[in-house]
């Protein structure tokens, strides 16, 4: 066994799933590059290395220790050739070229800017690019493009929502969330999910479960809520997507983007007044609220377990587990459910601990599955 300098003698595993990983990341210098690749493969549709780059990434996350030497590399799975090389470039000169031509390229920037506003995924930024457009004001001067509904927003909010949501205001919208949810029914469940449950400062957006013991009863859930935030004043977007969650047509054999259980993409105005410490704000701003986006996702009671390790993340700590329960156990997990191939049969969970248990995995902390 490898012996790791500051760290304890161990093996890694290739499965972020087998890895405890926190939101200390002593290896930025390199995850971060690996990050720049990664994206620009993406934008290139390249699948094979950009998952790669990001697997690589995760690996490193994971150590307890900074790499110094490509030495302490040696005996970590998942590194290539390519990052091999990458490592090297960084500790020589302390930056990579290569990841800094991409940066500084017109396309690479461009997508960048583009992908960054809500409602504007690779594809549209990339038909943006192709016809020419650079900036958001070539986009919103160009008479030709009819934004979408979800798009306009991004653009009218920008500014908030590219903004890091901290953990006082996860909170604020916490107690938001959950005065809505109980209002409308007493018994229910909300709990945190996504980033902020791994512990991270800040985030993106704030995701919540929401449900009921009751089953089928959480299919009406989310719209009450959506309907009382709007009577409150504070719901300046809302994409609702009914359930199309049916037990009988799973398992399913192909890959899903997403999940099938009634969901909704918001954005909220939330007060300064609810936040303990004031918004997350860099200057002096007299509004005296934001914008923030918060998903909240609403499965029947008895797949909440599912549900709650599918949204907790990270998206690479999610990947591994299916890749573990598919190569090593011959089993099919996704948000929904869990399905033994050998025994053709579904396997019950109540707690996420269920479901490690049946994977013969090591229960993994929430603030553990910072792949
Ligand atoms: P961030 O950027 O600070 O919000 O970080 P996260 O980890 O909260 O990322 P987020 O909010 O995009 O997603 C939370 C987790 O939920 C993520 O690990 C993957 C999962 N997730 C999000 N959207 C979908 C979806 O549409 N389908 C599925 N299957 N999972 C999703
Ligand atoms: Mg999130």
């Amino acid at each position: 066994l490898p012996t790791f300098p500051g760290g304890p003698t161990a093996t890694v595993s290739q499965y972020a799933c087998q890895r405890r990983t926190t939101t200390e990341n002593n290896n930025k210098i390199f995850t971060e590059a690996f990050e720049v690749l990664a994206e620009s493969y993406e934008f290139n549709e390249i699948e094979g290395p950009c998952l790669a780059f990001r697997r690589a990434g995760s690996v490193l996350k994971s150590l307890t220790f900074e790499v110094r030497s490509l030495g302490d590399t040696q005996d970590l799975p998942c590194l290539g050739e390519h990052t091999k090389e990458l490592i090297e470039e960084i500790l020589r000169y302390g930056r990579s070229f290569e990841v800094e031509k991409i940066l500084s390229d017109e396309r690479y920037q461009t997508l960048k800017l583009f992908t960054s506003v809500f409602g504007v995924g690779p594809k549209t930024a990339e038909k943006w690019y192709r016809r020419g457009l650079r900036s958001f004001s070539d986009v919103l001067t160009e008479p030709s493009i009819q934004l979408n509904r979800m798009q306009q927003t991004g653009f009218l909010h920008y500014e908030d929502i590219s903004r890091a949501v901290s953990k006082a205001e996860a909170r604020a919208l916490g107690n938001i969330i959950d005065e809505a949810v109980h209002a409308i029914t007493l018994d229910a469940v909300i709990s945190l999910t996504g980033g902020f449950r791994r512990g991270k400062e800040f985030g993106h957006d704030v995701d919540f479960i929401v449900t009921t013991p009751e089953l089928g009863r959480e299919r009406s859930l989310l719209p009450d809520v959506t309907d009382r935030l709007e009577q409150q004043g504070i719901l300046l977007y809302c994409d609702y997507q009914a359930s199309t969650f049916d037990m009988s047509k799973l398992p399913c054999h192909r890959f899903e983007a997403m999940d099938h259980f009634a969901k909704c993409f918001l954005i909220l105005r939330l007060e300064a007044s609810k936040v303990e410490g004031g918004l997350n704000s860099t200057e002096e701003d007299s509004r005296g609220w934001r914008a923030v986006r918060v998903d909240l996702v609403s499965p029947p009671m008895d797949r909440y377990a599912f549900a709650l390790l599918g949204w907790t993340g990270s998206r690479q700590f999610e990947r591994d587990l299916r890749r573990f329960a598919r190569l090593e156990r011959r089993m099919l997990l996704d948000n929904h459910i869990l399905y033994d191939k050998t025994k053709k049969e579904f396997l019950a969970a109540t707690t996420e601990k269920d479901i490690f248990a049946h994977l013969g995995l090591e229960y993994i902390e929430p603030w553990q599955r910072n792949a």
